[in-house]
């Protein structure tokens, strides 16, 4: 099979990944009493476009950057998990527009992801590996972890703040497209956050940076900046197929080699950057 440039798989993304986010006029959704919670409108819809876009993974080599004032520059900043910024200002700013949560933060009882303040930060965007059929109804019935629970929850406890749910189909078809363009076979394990969130703002945003996806000459065992564990699985994966996620942004990368080295950065181009 012919290895795909960076511009052509970047229009692979752009023509075969659809963003969406589920809104309660979809099956079997719009049949339940709490469809009503769901945003009316896709996230494409109602957020955007901005200019510029930071991505920061939440990578142990992130300590110690000193890259906060580059990020918050941005106009929209996308966070994972229960990364924190408060007291890492410095290396990961303080600016958060949208943060992207997998659907063990929202059930585990140690995050508690009710009640704390980490979440109430901007635009938030959930997401659950459903099954590779993408069917919501098959999905609906067996979640990995109980997501619309806790969604309903949480949007009776916050009904002001927006709240997305990824649309699995997004999962799959961008996992496939890791598939497509790699020699061996990956796991069929959804893409990490951190791709899914880097493909989110491609589609919201111009130019898109993506902090410590790509590890800089910081590269450390460290999993996360917020935290004192060591696993390099965390760089490399093991559950995602992490690794080749990250030999997909690399060939996409148009930044230099350089940049990555020094800074941990990598750009993108934004899908209405480029025709195909
Ligand atoms: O670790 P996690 O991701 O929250 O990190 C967010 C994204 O940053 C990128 N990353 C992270 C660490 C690292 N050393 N290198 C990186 O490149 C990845 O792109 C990652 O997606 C997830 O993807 O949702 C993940 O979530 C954690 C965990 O559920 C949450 O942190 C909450 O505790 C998963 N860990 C476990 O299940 C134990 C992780 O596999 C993926």
């Amino acid at each position: 099979r012919p290895k795909l440039s960076g511009p052509e798989l970047l229009c692979q993304i752009k023509e075969m990944v659809q963003i969406t986010t589920l809104t309660p006029d979809m099956e079997p959704f719009s049949g339940l009493p709490w469809a009503s919670q769901l945003p009316q409108h896709q996230i494409t819809t109602d957020i955007g476009p901005f200019k510029t876009c930071a991505v920061v993974s939440s990578a142990g080599s992130l300590k110690n950057s000193g890259l906060g004032k580059e990020i918050d520059t941005h106009d929209a900043v996308i966070r994972f998990n229960a990364a924190p910024t408060t007291g890492f200002e410095k290396d990961v700013g303080s600016k958060t527009t949208v943060r992207l949560i997998n659907s063990q933060v929202m059930a585990s009882e140690d995050h508690h992801f009710l009640s704390s303040s980490l979440y109430s930060a901007g635009i938030l965007v959930s997401w659950d590996p459903g099954p590779y059929s993408s069917d919501l109804r098959e999905w609906f019935n067996k979640t990995d972890y109980p997501i619309f629970k806790q969604y309903q929850r949480y949007r009776r406890l916050h009904p002001q703040q927006p709240f997305y749910i990824i649309h699995p189909r997004m999962e799959w078809q961008l996992w496939q497209r890791i598939q497509d363009n790699m020699d061996e076979t990956i796991q069929k394990n959804p893409p990490s956050s951190g791709l899914l969130g880097t493909v989110l703002m491609m589609s919201l945003c111009e130019v898109v940076h993506v902090y410590e996806f790509l590890p800089s000459r910081r590269k450390t065992e460290l999993c996360h900046y917020y935290q004192r564990f060591s696993d390099a699985a965390c760089t490399l994966g093991a559950y995602h197929p992490l690794l080749y996620e990250k030999n997909l942004v690399k060939r996409m990368n148009q930044g230099s080699d350089r940049d990555i080295y020094t800074y941990g950065r990598v750009t993108l181009p934004g899908f209405i950057t480029f025709n195909c």
